[in-house]
């Protein structure tokens, strides 16, 4: 840190001792796995610094805002939409949940088999070791996989902020229903706790600085299907990690630099790695910061990865909300039309997932798939079977990988990855 933020993160109630070894660890996990890369686009530099200053300079920024009377809300699902929160001024920022941390403590609330990324969520709170979630005014929490609908009633007793969204399994037209009830709900919520009112002047405001932030990022995914690869797996999931926390016109410019300079590597025919370099599209289970064992596997046993099939990749960023409409109702319909598009694993049945990831396997060129489930996370680990089928019918190679945020399994999913990708080179 290039700031002594001590006092900030003693006042927000961190623990220090803890929060120390985490960002020693998390310093060092960036350092192997991210500065290690080789041929990394220039513009990299501006996440490397954002990353280095994940706990310090950007929490500094968001007290500044509360500070200046804005408000902090922090989630875990990418169902809560930003265009609403926008428009009140105020700043949406996704939580920490991708290490383990304070695990005895949370196993003192939460079943054991339940998934690594709800149990991280609640390690963070425990532990006092996420300043993003002690400088929220409000955290909004998703009834989507029941291992995160029957948390919340947990969390709800060390959350005096939090707010339960409900949201529909099915796609159908009550499920839409349910949807813009609660999104109509959500912006009154926000309008309360901001005391803005969002008229569709707002609204629209708030749609255009989102729709430009995934229009960057959707800019970003369509350089990735250039062969050679023009920038690795991990640095692409990186710019999808900080999707979740950055300041949204910095971030826009910033990723919108790294795709000016990717442009320029793909007319000169210059990539990442080799252009025979196997190409794997990752599907599955989102995976926040600092959880980054599997694409660093991938990466380390010569694959490139060229698309995430995730919440923190293309299933979340996809697709744009249309801001033709001139009314607040209309402009509600569109978010609702957008965020209804999601094919998140909760919802029955959930064709549209297979369907895009067969797509996306065709746009990115990937020579095979690799299924991320987290342990325990029913939702995924079931739908990745048939997917499994279904990418086998025509002929595209995969595998499926279960695990958790542990690092016991590293050199037995190596072993895995290794021989996965041997097999695509032939
Ligand atoms: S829209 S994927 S961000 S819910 S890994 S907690 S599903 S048991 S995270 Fe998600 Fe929203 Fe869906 Fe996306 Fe449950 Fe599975 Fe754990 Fe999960």
């Amino acid at each position: 840190m290039s700031e002594d933020y001590r006092q900030m993160w003693s006042d927000l109630g961190l623990d220090l001792a803890a929060h120390d070894a985490l960002l020693g660890v998390l310093g060092k996990g960036y350092q192997d796995i991210f500065l290690s890369q080789k041929n990394r686009p220039a513009g990299m530099g501006y996440f490397d610094f954002v990353m280095s200053e994940v706990h310090g300079l950007r929490i500094r920024e968001l007290l500044n805002e509360k500070e200046a009377g804005r408000k902090i809300i922090g989630s875990y699902c990418v169902f809560v939409p930003e265009e609403i929160v926008k428009a009140a001024d105020a700043t949406l920022v996704g939580l920490c949940a991708g290490a383990d941390f304070a695990t005895e403590e949370v196993e003192k609330l939460l079943p054991r088999n339940t998934c690594a990324l709800i149990k991280s969520a609640f390690g963070f709170k425990l532990g006092k070791v996420c300043p993003y979630i002690e400088a929220t005014d409000m955290v909004v929490g998703e009834n989507t996989c029941d291992g995160k609908k029957k948390s919340y009633e947990i969390l709800d007793d060390l959350l005096p902020n939090l707010y339960i969204m409900d949201l529909p399994q099915m796609k159908s037209q009550e499920g839409k229903a349910l949807l813009k009830a609660e999104y109509i709900k959500f912006k009154k919520a926000v309008e309360q706790l901001t005391g803005i009112t969002i008229d569709a002047v707002r609204l629209k405001k708030g749609i255009d600085l989102v729709n430009k932030k995934r229009a960057a990022m959707h800019r970003l995914a369509k350089l990735r299907s250039a062969v050679p690869a023009p920038i690795s797996g991990l640095d692409a999931l990186l710019a999808n990690q900080v999707f979740f926390y950055d300041d949204v016109p910095r971030f826009t410019a910033s990723v919108n630099a790294i795709c000016d300079e990717l442009e320029t590597r793909i007319k000169k025919g210059e990539g990442v790695f080799p252009k025979e370099t196997p190409r794997i599209l990752m599907s599955g289970c989102p995976m926040a910061v600092p959880n980054w064992k599997l694409p660093w596997i991938i990466e380390s046993s010569g694959a490139v990865i060229v698309g995430e099939e995730s919440c923190i990749g293309e299933r979340g960023t996809r697709n744009q909300v249309d801001d033709s409409g001139t009314t607040e109702e209309a402009l509600m319909n569109a978010i609702v039309d957008r965020y209804f598009e999601i094919d998140c694993a909760v919802f029955t049945p959930n064709q549209s997932r297979l369907d895009h990831i067969v797509e996306m396997a065709g746009i990115y060129k990937a020579d095979g798939v690799i299924h991320y489930g987290l342990q325990f996370c029913q939702p995924y680990i079931t739908e990745s079977m048939g997917m499994e089928k279904v990418l086998e019918s025509k002929g595209i190679p995969v595998i499926r990988i279960d695990t958790d945020y542990s690092m016991e399994d590293v050199g037995q999913l190596k072993t895995r990855v290794e021989a996965f990708v041997e097999m695509l080179k032939r």
